[in-house]
């Protein structure tokens, strides 16, 4: 699948919602990730995201759960980011769960998606962010429905026992991704967050630079020096 963003670099949203993200300078971004996870964004701040995001949207899921999928999916999302998957058959049951019929189960309703026209096929990405992940990249990216593979770096240091992201380990693992998803014709992004860890990062299609609250500290920083 070839690139589908106008460049690979993303913000990753935590805290800020519509109003705030109004106000940023965007033109470097070719998406936004809102981070469902971790940060204080819920699946209602989705709908005003979407209507002044001048980037695409992949929201990165709280969980795996199959009903949460379908709620952060029902907005219209060009995307989502599904974290800690740990095998091929976990990929198989997410293909299962964010796509409607005949390749998955996903079913429709009076959406905004619907209603306004989200994406008839988002895509479905999903983290490697475990040894256990690391060691199933290809069943992962090979499975059937799947668009790509996203790294979570820092939790894959914590899982391979790492003490960074800049461990030699860590990017490795960061590499063998982006070289099993090229393998398999599929997307590869990682979260950034460190300075020192963009200059080794492999080609991606996405790199979530860093989050909304490291840009907030770094222009407040820039501003008062
Ligand atoms: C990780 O690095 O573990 C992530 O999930 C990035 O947000
Ligand atoms: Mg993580």
């Amino acid at each position: 699948m070839s690139a589908p963003f106008r460049s690979p670099r993303g913000l990753w949203l935590t805290v800020l919602g519509a109003d705030q993200l109004e106000a940023l300078p965007l033109e470097g971004a070719g998406w936004l990730g809102v981070d469902l996870q971790h940060g204080c964004l819920e699946v209602r701040d989705l709908a005003g995201i979407l209507r002044v995001s001048p980037v695409p949207v992949l929201a990165r899921a709280a969980s795996q759960d199959t009903a949460h999928l379908a709620r952060v999916l029902d907005t219209g999302v060009a995307g989502v980011i599904v974290p800690g998957v740990g095998s091929g058959q976990e990929a198989a049951a997410l293909v299962a769960a964010a796509r409607i019929p005949p390749e998955g189960r996903r079913s429709t309703g009076m959406s905004r998606s619907a209603l306004v026209g989200g994406p008839a096929r988002p895509l479905l990405l999903a983290m490697v962010e475990t040894a256990e992940g690391l060691a199933a990249a290809e069943d992962i990216a090979g499975c059937p429905g799947v668009d790509g593979v996203f790294v979570g770096p820092y939790d894959l240091s914590l899982s391979l026992g790492r003490p960074s992201v800049v461990d030699d380990e860590v990017v490795e693992g960061i590499r063998r991704v982006a070289r099993v998803a090229a393998g398999a014709g599929v997307l590869a992004g990682t979260f950034s967050g460190s300075r020192e860890l963009d200059p080794l990062l492999p080609p991606l299609d996405l790199v979530a630079v860093d989050s909304d609250v490291a840009a907030l500290r770094l222009g407040a920083a820039a501003l008062l020096a």
